[in-house]
């Protein structure tokens, strides 16, 4: 393996953990060798019709060693996550309102993440239920996973 391939292959697992969001879409960016060996960085839409999205966040969800994404969105009732290197769309759960923010992060050691998540976000105390939520696979990560409330934290008055 020559230098400038392995820098190629060390940037693509850097990169390829880049996700990103934009109006509408939800895209991840990777390094790639060029024809006469030349380093480029090439965008991939993941999903083209994300609504409202607000948040992806890298993780691997399948334990195959390649960085999936989850995309968040504040309007859909879905939580997806997006299985790297084809980007199949697999729901997590279903039934939210107001997502906010997630954070993937394995708890149990079993090699794949659960996922807190942050919804029925309000700006005012009213609005706001501020529900923290953990969802946790089922075994296999590709089937809805289940989520139970673990904590309220609503917005405080201004
Ligand atoms: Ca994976
Ligand atoms: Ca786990």
């Amino acid at each position: 393996m020559t230098l400038r391939s392995r820098t190629a292959a060390f940037l693509a697992g850097i990169a390829s953990a880049v996700a990103f969001l934009a109006p509408g879409s939800l895209g991840t960016v990777r390094a790639q060798v060029g024809a006469g060996g030349g380093l480029r960085f090439v965008t991939h839409t993941i999903d083209g019709e994300l609504a409202s999205g607000y948040q992806p966040v890298v993780a691997d969800l399948n334990r195959d060693g390649r960085p999936d994404v989850i995309g968040l969105s504040t309007r859909i009732g879905e939580l997806a996550w997006y299985e790297n290197p084809g980007w199949q769309r697999h729901v997590l759960t279903t039934g939210l309102n107001r997502s906010i923010n997630a954070a993937a992060r394995d708890l149990d050691g079993d090699g794949i993440p659960e996922i807190a998540l942050a919804h029925e976000f309000g700006t005012t105390h009213a609005s706001s239920l501020g529900i923290l939520s953990l969802l946790t696979h089922g075994g296999d990560p590709t089937a809805p996973w289940t989520i139970r409330e673990v904590d309220r934290t609503p917005a405080t008055p201004s």
